[in-house]
């Protein structure tokens, strides 16, 4: 991250100069770059959100997927993609290079969420820049023979999740899926991914990576330039196609952190996340990206979303506190249904608009609220704290009914009440050297007494303390 106390808020300003602390953070560490997902923000949105992004010590945002698509109220149609022209439910192909200029200025780098292991389901007509399409029939772009004929199950489609055949060359939710394997296919990816990167893109989700053979990966990585960066999302579950397989390539999204701080909050079950790398699942923390919540987690409650607004925050903080991975937030809008977006009578996207705190803490959550999760009250601070803590290892972890606490080497103290229920009085011995320390989340001062750390967590709170 690049946090400078120039881009600090005011208030930080003022919380950071009581504590005498300045940033040594080794910006070339993995773990120390932040980034946000802003799920279906249009460019017009991204681009003047990118000052307070950058200001926040925000590094890079991941843009949903911007080529053409079918059309639709849905949310999910960008998914299924009709040709690789910029013109979409976010915007134009102007818009889009507006964003990542004026992001660019603001030191935020743009990610771009590729669709590219498949096309259309089982639709026809028109898509969002004009072309026709039916299934399996993209123009001059692709034809039937571009995509797997799957005769290892009746309708074509995975059935056995753990066969990565099947997952492979079967049908996702029933999608034309492309022969990566052919080089023609491989050469019209590659075409969009480096008109993409032309246009100064930093890197790429790779949506449905696993669907994709890691030989197809390596062959259409090896034809783009190697500073490219590739997260991917590889949900685990298939054997054969794990995280830890596709480290080859590149990044892996941490879903494994995710469901453990799920575990975590709604459980109310104190432990320090397991992050050790002897599962295939549990992969590098210079090679994964971890978060909360994303898009698809947020409505299959297999993650915290914001319905849950205390857990989602305080598990935003345990994530940025640990020194795992690169964490990823997430910014989305609220829904009362699967498939609702926030459209206009066109199938565009509507602006987003942050109030100047997160939405999150409002009441009720009226569907189409943009919910700007990433301007939570604690999410600068928790930036701040990591960066000051950065490359200090997680040390004498340690668990109550309801808190769980840790230490960065020798500077800093997190500790979080997972539980719904006020704690007063609470007491955690550590190996900090007495004294005072700054709380950063709240900007109060505790003092380190006697090798014990003593004081309130309400419901879900968190403090991030460092030495005054
Ligand atoms: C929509 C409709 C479908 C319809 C389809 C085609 O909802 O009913 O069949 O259109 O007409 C998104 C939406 C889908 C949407 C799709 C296309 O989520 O609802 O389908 O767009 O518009 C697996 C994959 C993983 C994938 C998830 C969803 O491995 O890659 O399923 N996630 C990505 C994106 C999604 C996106 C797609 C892929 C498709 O993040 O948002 O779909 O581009 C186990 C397995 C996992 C599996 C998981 C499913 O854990 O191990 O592999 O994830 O179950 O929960």
């Amino acid at each position: 991250m690049r946090f400078t106390l120039k881009q600090l808020t005011l208030a930080l300003i003022g919380v950071l100069a009581l504590a005498g602390c300045s940033s040594d953070a080794d910006s070339d560490r993995f773990e120390d770059q932040v980034g946000v997902q802003m799920f279906l923000w249009n460019f017009n949105s991204i681009a003047q959100e990118c000052e307070y992004l950058g200001d926040a010590g925000i590094d890079w945002v991941l843009v949903s997927p911007p080529q053409e698509h079918i059309q639709g109220e849905q949310w999910w149609v960008g998914y299924q993609a009709v040709s690789y022209q910029l013109e979409s439910q976010l915007g134009t192909k102007s818009e889009f290079e507006t964003m990542v200029k004026t992001c660019g200025d603001q030191g935020v780098e743009i990610y771009v969420d590729a669709v590219i292991n498949h096309m259309t389901g089982n639709s026809e007509g028109v898509g969002t820049a004009g072309t026709e399409y039916a299934k399996y029939e993209y123009g001059d772009l692709y034809t039937r023979a571009d995509f797997h004929a799957c005769t290892q199950t009746l309708d074509s489609q995975i059935a056995d999740w753990t066969s990565v055949a099947q997952v492979q060359e079967c049908e996702l939710l029933n999608l034309a899926d492309l022969r990566t394997e052919d080089e023609s296919v491989r050469a019209k990816i590659v075409g969009y991914l480096q008109s993409l990167v032309d246009l100064g893109v930093t890197g790429f989700r790779i949506d449905a990576a696993k669907h994709i053979a890691l030989a197809d990966m390596e062959a259409i990585k090896a034809k783009l330039p190697a500073t490219i960066k590739y997260i991917q999302e590889v949900v685990p579950g298939t054997p054969g196609a794990e995280p830890l397989d596709y480290l080859g390539i590149g990044d892996i999204f941490g879903f494994d952190l995710a469901y453990q701080l799920a575990s975590i909050f709604t459980q109310q079950v104190a432990y320090l996340p397991d992050t050790s790398t002897e599962s295939p699942w549990v992969t590098p923390s210079n090679q994964t990206v971890v978060m909360v919540s994303n898009h698809d987690t947020e409505r299959n409650g297999q993650a915290i979303n914001y319905s849950q607004p205390a857990q989602f925050e305080a598990a935003t903080a345990l994530m940025l506190a640990l020194d795992y991975g690169q964490p990823m937030l997430y910014s989305s809008f609220a829904f009362d249904s699967y498939d609702w977006a926030p459209k206009d009578e066109n199938g565009r996207m509507l602006d987003a608009k942050c109030a100047q705190s997160s939405a999150i803490y409002f009441a009720n959550h009226e569907a189409g609220t943009w919910l700007c999760q990433h301007r939570m009250n604690s999410v600068n601070s928790m930036i701040a704290f990591r960066d000051e803590t950065s490359g200090k290892p997680v040390t004498n972890p340690q668990t109550s009914d309801s808190v769980l606490s840790f230490e960065r080497g020798d500077i800093g103290f997190f500790a979080v009440n997972v539980t719904t229920v006020d704690q007063s009085g609470v007491e955690i011995s550590t190996g900090l050297a007495d004294g005072k320390y700054l709380d950063f989340i709240s900007g109060k001062e505790i003092e380190i007494l006697g090798g014990v750390v003593k004081t309130d967590l309400v419901a879900n709170q968190a403090i991030a303390l460092i030495r005054r």
